[in-house]
């Protein structure tokens, strides 16, 4: 298991002005820093691999599509745009040294269609899924595809929803993403949910309920470890929270108060909670 931050906690838009967050983090004691691919063009995966480099780290990206970019859209034309940003995704991925591309890989956060999912969007889901998939595969890249809750996507709720939705993709390097917020509010019991999906997880977000310090909240951490460590899952565990202060990001992620002292803090206290965690089990 390795232990993850991801930098929009503190910005949301991670570019080479603010590469010294690399060297912080992995000065707290992480093993890894995790980035937010929304804007592509401001990341400059050369000077982020060699930051990681040099600092020790690992990096993750956080991926996540933009309007106009819906792999699951009834136009075809912006379905095709959505399998070209995942295939950028990746290619800068492999460029920067990440080896899990994870995120909402289906439709952009919040975008609802005030229905249900159709067959066709689980359809035009799985084939573009499975063309990003192919394309990781070459350099080597897993995809980790993150249900979201009710609020934030129609299309994929939940963890065993979402291993159904990976089983049709039917590539090992297509996995899941669990997020503890958003299991928090669509799980029944998230640990027996991490359980049911074992093998099948590729990404870990640890976030508590209101996305402020770990173990502060409701979510059952010291049983969402225990069914980590009996589904045997060694991948990474990634803190996400966000930045306060940056009005886009609050708007984004509907956080209107502080649920956090500082930034700094949430990274430090989150470290030392998921390693006392995972040391319990
Ligand atoms: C969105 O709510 C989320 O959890 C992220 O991982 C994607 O930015
Ligand atoms: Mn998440």
């Amino acid at each position: 298991m390795r232990f993850g931050l991801n930098l929009l906690v503190y910005t949301a838009a991670f570019s080479a002005d603010q590469i010294d967050l690399v060297k912080k983090v992995a000065d707290m004691g992480y093993d890894g820093v995790e980035i937010l691919f929304a804007d592509l063009d401001i990341l400059d995966p050369a000077a982020t691999r060699q930051a990681c480099e040099k600092a020790g780290v690992g990096v993750t990206s956080c991926a996540i599509l933009m309007p106009g970019t819906s792999i699951t859209s009834p136009e075809a034309d912006e379905r095709a745009a959505g399998i070209e940003r995942l295939k950028r995704v990746v290619d800068i991925s492999a460029e920067m040294g990440s080896k899990t591309v994870a995120g909402p890989l289906y439709a952009p956060v919040r975008q609802l269609t005030g229905m249900a999912r159709t067959d066709d969007e689980w359809k035009w889901g799985v084939e573009g899924l499975r063309a990003a998939g192919e394309h990781a595969k070459k350099s080597g890249i897993a995809l980790a595809v993150e249900p979201l809750n009710r609020f934030e996507t129609h299309f994929l709720n939940t963890i065993a929803d979402s291993v159904k939705f990976v089983e049709a993709v039917g590539l090992d390097n297509v996995k899941i993403q669990v997020d503890t917020f958003h299991a928090n509010i669509e799980e029944k019991n998230t640990p027996d949910a991490i359980r049911a999906a074992g093998a099948n997880i590729g990404h870990f977000h640890a976030s508590e309920s209101d996305r402020g310090v770990l173990g502060t909240g409701q979510v059952s951490w010291q049983e969402c470890f225990a069914a980590l460590s009996d589904v045997g899952y060694d991948g990474w565990v990634t803190i996400e929270s966000f930045a306060i202060g940056i009005l886009d990001l609050c708007a984004a992620a509907c956080i209107w108060r502080p649920i956090y002292e500082s930034a700094d803090d949430l990274a430090v206290k989150g470290l030392a909670f998921m390693k006392s965690m995972a040391r319990a089990n």
